[in-house]
């Protein structure tokens, strides 16, 4: 990697139930962020946070298409928006976007501004969950489990012209991790073209087997690759703090060769955002801490 990154703080927890991901943002720097990527030798700055709503100040279903079933939909589309537009100046600038949530939503915002220009993109999405619900199959109307989904132009956003959904092809899109899927949500991941590598697949081939398979997916014939990194990835005894933690998850040793694997695309990686962490239920910030190393592996820091 050899652009300057530039940190965008997205503190939302509209696309959740459970508050306290929209404190992600202060954690994550707290953790040693600027520190981190600066000993992977590259140069970085703060673009602050983006303006989120606070949720006690809105009515969850007065702006949103489907009540119950897309909550705090009007305020999702204006902070993703936002969002898009930073992420799309910066990339407009030469920097390299790096988006810290905040809840997983923001990711239809650094879609929709990291695709903006013609370029075609891939996608990686580590993640215990598919987030891949619609305002059809979710159980919770929460849109950040529908974020995935609304950046293949599905559900929500689906005609939103600033969205550019779809933002990406979805058979350059890979979900890394999964073990955690609802029912109608299965089906929609399964009818897809996106590739979809579970716990089982990365016990059965290993995690650096799978994730070198999800990096030849996102790349081949795209210009550039997104990541897009969900700390639920990782197993709760390694990252405690975040919002919806799922046990069975990938290893502290596994979730950093995956980032030096990233790392070793680095021309061809465009943006990337770490989202849902939650430092309410964290133990001493290690999640925070832990996400702040795994975004230098990303970049290029090495032992050695
Ligand atoms: B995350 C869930 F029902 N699938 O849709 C839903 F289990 O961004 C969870 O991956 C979504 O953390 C988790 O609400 C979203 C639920
Ligand atoms: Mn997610
Ligand atoms: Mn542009
Ligand atoms: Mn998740």
């Amino acid at each position: 990697m050899n652009r300057q990154v530039r940190v965008l703080g997205v503190p939302m927890d509209l696309g959740a139930d459970r508050r306290g991901v929209d404190m992600g943002p202060s954690a994550i720097r707290y953790g040693g962020l600027a520190e981190q990527i600066e000993s992977a030798g590259i140069d970085c700055v703060d673009g602050g946070d983006i303006h989120v709503p606070r949720p006690e100040e809105r009515d969850p279903d007065a702006g949103s298409p489907t009540p119950g079933r897309a909550k705090f939909f009007r305020e999702t589309k204006e902070v993703c928006e936002d969002v898009a537009t930073a992420v799309d100046a910066t990339v407009g600038e030469g920097g390299f976007p790096l988006v810290l949530g905040g809840d997983h939503s923001i990711a239809v915002g650094t879609l929709a501004g990291a695709a903006r220009d013609d370029e075609d993109l891939g996608v990686v999405w580590f993640d215990a969950h598919g987030d891949f619900n619609t305002p059809e199959t979710t159980p919770s109307g929460n849109i950040h489990g529908m974020s995935l989904a609304a950046v293949l132009g599905r559900g929500p956003f689906a005609d939103h012209e600033w969205a550019h959904t779809p933002a990406v092809s979805e058979e350059n899109v890979v979900i890394v991790g999964l073990r955690d899927v609802d029912e109608g949500e299965r089906r929609l991941i399964r009818e897809s073209e996106a590739t979809a590598f579970t716990m089982s697949d990365i016990d059965a081939r290993s995690a650096p087997e799978v994730v070198a398979e999800a990096l030849e997916i996102a790349t081949d014939g795209t210009d550039g690759i997104h990541v897009s990194l969900d700390m639920d990835w990782l197993d709760p005894t390694e990252a405690p703090g975040v919002g919806t933690p799922v046990r069975g998850g990938v290893s502290y040793r596994e979730a950093h060769t995956a980032m030096e694997y990233v790392a070793e695309h680095h021309k061809r990686l465009r943006s990337m955002e770490v989202v849902e962490v939650n430092p309410i239920l964290d133990q001493h910030n290690k999640t925070a801490e832990l996400a702040c190393e795994l975004v230098a592996s990303a970049f290029g820091k090495r032992v050695l």
